[in-house]
């Protein structure tokens, strides 16, 4: 495939941005590949500044769950800037957002709609904190809550990717309250939660995590966090920024029915526009202010062309539940395709799913926590990764993210997908 124009682009923007990307994962470091630029988009489908078709499989990090440019999506987008682009004044739309939100998700009664996931699980962190009056957090290694100071310990996605712990510039006592467990180990979460229980203000968790691979929780995981959070007065934060909306119209909470005290959302919630949001019960939202005194605050929160897009986005989904089974479907079909494959290639691929968001880790599994993860062949993945994209598929640029079907997928994409893997897995261990 010809990529002369990304990799000008690639030129270029390295000149004018750090390793010439708005957002390190992106850059292909981690495959040892220079990123193609995408020139537009459509459905299942992405093509590049030299007309090269692809498969998507990154669907935005996970907001796509329509697919690309979903034309109720750009119509609401389109509709709503024709009337303005931001006030930073209060209107109809952020009403109907947050009803939505509040119907959908069940244990949100009150919302507060931000710019980012990053901002929501911040934001939510801060709430705990001045609600309990507590100063200490768990978080677990591996899950990935955007890039705030005190969240970015042992964390997943392009810290992981780049095989860091942490990063320059977090001063040591901002996160001397941050303790970092390993997922799925109910046992030692319990432990420490034993010895300084009184002093967390709350366990912070991925109910999937999906910025390491993706790896379901252990039955009893998630209930188990509940059960510790009540006995010890912690609030549970479901960081669902990549879980909801996906698993479920209620998201991980539905899914598994575990019900959190707050709950943090992104990606999907905005259509591919940029939206976060915290919300949990009215005790403890109505302590945000102006309501309450624990600040937080945005110029751009509920934007209206974003909330536009995430209203037109969550009203397919909450009309047409039928998407989830269908999803569920097709993420089935890709999943046996793929162990299929790997099968017949002989190589050992651990294909690890939950709905419509999945990973293959080129290991041995089952991949239960962030040290597993760190057992898998880096390597053969990137290898892989560059057979795939010149198969004309797109996937996650490192081992430690998800692959995310889109109702646009066909089943035409996914054998394509399927096929395509084969061939390239076939070369690798020919
Ligand atoms: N959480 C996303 C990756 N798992 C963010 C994407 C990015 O860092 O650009």
């Amino acid at each position: 495939m010809d990529r002369r124009k990304s990799y000008e682009l690639y030129g270029r923007a390295c000149k004018v941005m750090p390793g010439g990307v708005n957002s390190p994962v992106r850059s292909g470091r981690a495959v040892g590949a220079e990123p193609i630029f995408v020139a537009n988009a459509s459905g299942a489908h992405i093509w590049d500044e030299d007309g090269n078709r692809y498969i998507d499989y990154v669907c935005s990090w996970g907001p796509l769950i329509l697919g690309h440019a979903h034309p109720e999506v750009v119509k609401a987008v389109k509709g709503a800037s024709e009337k303005g682009t931001s006030y930073g004044i209060p209107t109809r739309l952020e009403v109907q957002m947050a009803e939505l939100v509040v119907e959908m998700v069940p244990s949100i009664e009150m919302v507060r709609f931000v710019n980012s996931g990053t901002e929501a699980t911040m934001s939510a962190l801060r709430l705990a904190r001045g609600v309990t009056g507590r100063s200490k957090i768990v978080k677990f290694t591996g899950c990935y809550h955007g890039h705030s100071d005190c969240l970015l310990v042992e964390a997943g996605s392009g810290i992981a990717t780049l095989g860091i712990p942490g990063s320059p510039g977090v001063p040591k006592e901002v996160v001397l309250h941050t303790i970092t467990l390993p997922y799925n180990d109910g046992a030692v979460v319990e432990k420490v939660m034993d010895e300084v229980g009184r002093e967390v203000a709350a366990i912070i968790v991925e109910p999937v995590a999906g910025n390491m691979g993706v790896i379901p929780p252990e039955p009893d995981f998630l209930e188990g966090l509940r059960n510790i959070c009540d006995k010890y007065g912690a609030l549970l934060i479901f960081d669902e920024v990549i879980t909801g909306f996906r698993l479920a119209s209620g998201g991980a909470q539905e899914f598994y029915s575990v019900k959190p005290d707050i709950t943090c959302l992104g990606k999907i919630i905005g259509g591919g526009l940029p939206v976060g949001a915290y919300g949990g019960g009215r005790d403890i939202m109505a302590q945000v202010a102006p309501e309450g005194n624990i600040y937080q605050a945005g110029t751009l929160s509920g934007n209206p062309l974003a909330m536009a897009a995430g209203i037109a986005t969550l009203s397919i989904l909450k009309e047409k539940p039928e998407i989830y089974s269908e999803l569920e479907k097709k993420g089935a079909y890709l999943e046996r395709g793929l162990r299929e494959v790997a099968k017949h290639a002989g190589v050992e691929v651990t294909v690890q799913r939950v709905g419509s968001m999945g990973c293959g880790f080129f290991g041995k599994g089952p991949i239960k926590n962030f040290d597993d993860v760190k057992k898998c062949d880096t390597e053969l993945y990137a290898r892989f990764w560059k057979g795939m994209l010149d198969e004309g598929v797109y996937l996650a640029p490192s081992q430690f993210e998800a692959f995310f079907i889109s109702t646009a997928h066909t089943v035409e994409d996914l054998d394509r997908t399927i096929e395509a893997a084969g061939r390239v897995l076939d070369k690798l261990f020919s």
